[in-house]
């Protein structure tokens, strides 16, 4: 399988998130794509390969154009103001305040974000923009003919909205390449969320649209976050009913649990029939995953990879979550070599 990776990400590097009432180094930091990169070498998964560069107008498909504006000029407004922190946010339009676009960097900040998760610094829009090429890059080449690629995105994308950063995304990867494919000719994209957390910023996108099927396994949002979206519920909207579905599931949930839930997933997706399947691949399900509650196990990975391959679509995987940095490698290669053993077979 080709690798699509581009050094970028490491011109991203927050310094600290708010757990437990204390200041954390980031979770989310360039370790965890060297890691990832250094395993599909290790593995000998096939070619690594830069992104092209598409621009800013695929991006612009999926997010507004005042948002990008904003995340494109946020670290300059901060650095002429001679702060030498990250950039974050601490105020949002919650209840009872009116949503509107302050004038001021950090009020505007407010609007554009849901939680304290993504901080800005000096290199965070290039790591971003990087990424998204590395996903439109990846995208580009199962247009091309191949049967799956992996986009090795840093910083992760699936909760942002279209003007929305959070959770420790600003640009929503998977989303941007799904409508690459829907702009190049395919009319139906499923896209299938593993990572632990909801993807509620790929939900959002496609809430009321039929031509993206939206399936996420996740942590109940009763008790995990983002808290505010990934309900059962939660089917669609206008023209959308019906092309969104939600498995929260309890913490503690492991491989029995979590597949039965990919496999209620899988029918649905196959019941949707779409051209292509975009896998939003999170690895914070992992037993040791230290901001996580899931008790997935390295060859379940294996497995994870093998029952989407079943489904028989071409097949972009877009790396997103997975903090336990040492593992990082081998689950998340572990499923795209389950998904070409699988294929292999299939083949055979
Ligand atoms: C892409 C992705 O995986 N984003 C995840 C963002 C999660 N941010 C909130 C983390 C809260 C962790 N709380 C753990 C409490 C353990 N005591
Ligand atoms: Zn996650």
């Amino acid at each position: 399988m080709l690798t699509i990776y581009s050094d970028d990400h490491h011109l991203h590097h927050g310094r600290c998130e708010l757990m437990d009432g204390q200041l954390m180094p980031c979770f989310e930091m360039p370790s965890r794509a060297d890691h990832v990169l250094q395993r599909v070498k290790d593995r000998n998964l096939g070619p690594v390969q830069a992104p092209r560069d598409f621009g800013r107008a695929p991006l612009q498909r999926i997010h507004s154009a005042e948002y990008l504006d904003f995340f494109q000029g946020a670290w300059a407004r901060w650095s002429e103001l001679n702060r030498d922190g990250d950039l974050l946010p601490f105020t949002w339009p919650a209840r009872t305040l009116r949503t509107l676009k302050p004038k001021s960097l950090l009020g505007e900040l407010g609007y554009y974000s849901f939680d304290g998760g993504a901080p800005i610094t000096a290199g965070t829009w290039q790591a971003a923009y990087s990424a998204a090429q590395v996903a439109l890059t990846a995208q580009a080449e199962i247009q091309a003919g191949a049967h799956s690629a992996f986009a090795l995105c840093r910083p992760p994308g699936h909760h942002a909205a279209s003007d929305l950063m959070g959770g420790y995304c600003y640009l929503n990867n998977a989303a941007i390449a799904a409508q690459a494919f829907l702009d190049q000719g395919h009319s139906k994209v499923a896209i299938l969320d593993v990572d632990y957390h909801h993807g509620n910023g790929t939900q959002a996108i496609f809430y009321d649209r039929s031509d993206v099927f939206f399936a996420s396994i996740h942590g109940h949002p009763e008790a995990e976050f983002p808290f505010f979206l990934g309900y059962a519920d939660e089917q669609g909207e206008g023209a959308g009913e019906g092309f969104n579905v939600n498995y929260p599931l309890a913490a503690g949930s492991g491989w029995d649990t979590w597949s039965a839930a990919l496999d209620q997933a899988c029918q649905r997706i196959e019941a949707y029939a779409p051209d292509v399947l975009v896998i939003s691949l999170g690895v914070d399900t992992f037993k040791d995953d230290p901001i996580s509650q899931f008790k997935l196990d390295s060859p379940d990975y294996l497995r994870m990879g093998q029952r989407i391959a079943r489904l028989g679509k071409p097949t972009l995987f877009v790396m997103e979550g997975g903090y336990a940095v040492e593992e990082i490698g081998i689950n998340a290669v572990n499923v795209l070599e389950g998904f070409e053993g699988a294929q292999q077979e299939a083949h055979a």
